[in-house]
């Protein structure tokens, strides 16, 4: 009892503490930040490589979007539960950190021509602070994100109303509303008279094309996934499991600074590579059968996304090598149709005639344009990428392309088991996929340094894999920063 009335104290005098020290200069704003993590952010950066001057022009772009009279309501993303007590991993919505560069949940951004820049920031209660520790709250928003008004959330029920009576239309972001505000009366009024639309359409237009703090950062993130798979490509031969290559990739991306993968994932020996979405991850890869790796991480919010596809043993057969070469070519056809003006649909649209055709010329397909093709890919020839993996999908895929704007090209071939033809193309998956910056010129491969040549594949499984022992994994990570 009076150790428990001891540790109250102490707990108290804690929080105490750290409320005093709140009023005063803000150090631990519950994210890194110049002064508590100078080995990631310069002085002038809110968000690592992203400067207070780049998030203050994003806005000013939104606004530019934004009808006369018009709000824009942007909440950050809901805190999702595992368990009652125990979270999965908080991600913060990708238009939310575009826009305020606030990397904690509970927050709601409001930015309008009269009003400027508001944030309705969380409060920590002592409680809070001692079990999870310190929150960016009100002198954080105006001392780090630059608002231009502050308010805890408490207050929102007070003052948004009368900004939303004064707005002929509210824009808001759909997948993060929160009942905070949803609930107010002014709003639902707005939102029966028709007023009210989501907002992504204005921030996927700002976000389609990445400055060049942001492209440094897609690249780095294409890199350091890059550098992964390939380790794990080395891994995989002493260690053909599909969760040990999964844990592999993880480990490496983590290592070389990412802050998480940018999707479970995907692992899939044999007849598992074509299943697209594969996410198990808990077989074997069986000796001769091919290993789809489909992989991405987070780089202080941009992310990667790159696939493999290779024989962990160390060689193609024939089989495998037939259809390999398809996907390999028609990878490489494509990424050179990429250039400005050019659209994703007109890419995918080339793809399907090159694998219809070759799919025939191999014996899989019967004739070109037959419905058999679309199953065994019904996927797109790529998609955006930026701070979400499907980037910006308000955006058509017939937009012509522009420089600044990064895709995916990610041909692939997915014959099931059950597959119904020639026997010996049963259980096979293949993809093989780059990331595409769009340049003034056509285009730069940010994934290039990941093998995806037959000869080389084999080479290197061959060549820098035996047995995995230290002196080979030197040697390999030698490689992989060359
Ligand atoms: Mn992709």
């Amino acid at each position: 009892m009076l150790l428990r009335k001891l540790l109250h104290r102490v707990s108290f005098t804690q929080a105490a503490g750290s409320r005093g020290y709140c009023t005063g200069m803000v150090k631990d704003i519950g994210q890194p930040a110049p002064a508590t993590h100078p080995k990631l952010l310069k002085e002038g950066e809110i968000t690592p490589g992203i400067t207070t001057d780049e998030y203050i022009s994003r806005r000013k772009k939104l606004l530019d979007l934004l009808p006369e009279k018009s709000l824009a309501i942007l909440a950050a993303a809901p805190v999702k539960m595992m368990t009652d007590v125990v979270p999965y991993t908080f991600r913060q919505d990708a238009d939310y950190l575009y826009i305020t560069g606030c990397q904690q949940p509970g927050g709601v951004a409001v930015i309008g021509h009269d009003c400027g820049f508001y944030m309705f920031m969380p409060e920590a209660s002592h409680h809070d602070v001692i079990w999870k520790g310190q929150i960016a709250g009100v002198d954080a928003a105006m001392e780090v994100f630059k608002a231009d008004s502050a308010y805890t959330m408490r207050k929102l029920r007070e003052i948004l109303p009368d900004m939303i009576r004064g707005s002929t239309k509210l824009f808001h972001n759909v997948h993060t509303a929160m009942p905070a505000y949803m609930e107010l009366e002014a709003f639902q009024k707005a939102a029966s008279l028709g007023k009210v639309k989501g907002v992504s359409n204005l921030t996927h237009e700002l976000r389609l094309i990445k400055s060049p703090a942001e492209l440094k950062l897609m690249k780095e993130s294409a890199s350091i996934a890059c550098q992964a798979l390939l380790q794990t490509m080395f891994h995989s031969k002493t260690y053909p499991y599909e969760n040990m290559l999964s844990a592999k990739v993880e480990y490496e991306c983590k290592m070389r600074g990412a802050q998480r993968m940018a999707f479970n994932p995907v692992v899939g020996g044999g007849a598992n590579g074509s299943v697209i979405h594969y996410s198990r991850n808990d077989q074997k890869v069986k000796d001769g059968d091919l290993v789809l790796m489909d992989i991405g991480c987070e780089l202080h919010g941009y992310v990667s996304d790159l696939t493999r596809t290779w024989p962990p043993c160390g060689h193609f057969t024939s089989t495998q090598e037939e259809l390999y070469d398809l996907i390999l070519q028609t990878n490489k056809e494509c990424v050179k149709l990429c250039k400005p003006g050019a659209s994703i649909r007109q890419i995918h649209n080339y793809s399907v005639d090159m694998l219809c055709k070759g799919l025939k010329e191999i014996g899989i397909v019967k004739d070109s344009g037959s419905s058999l093709y679309h199953q065994l890919n019904p996927t797109s020839i790529g998609h955006y990428l930026g701070m979400d993996v499907h980037d910006c999908w308000t955006v058509s895929y017939d937009r012509p392309l522009k420089p600044g704007v990064v895709i995916t090209i990610e041909p692939g071939i997915y014959i099931p088991s059950f597959f119904d033809g020639s026997e010996r193309h049963r259980g096979i998956g293949i993809r093989i996929e780059d990331e595409v910056l769009i340049t003034e010129t056509g285009y730069e491969v940010l994934t290039g340094s990941m093998p995806k040549d037959i000869k080389q594949i084999e080479s290197l499984l061959n060549n820098f894999c035996h047995g995995m022992g230290m002196q080979s994994y030197n040697n390999s990570m030698k490689v992989a920063s060359s």
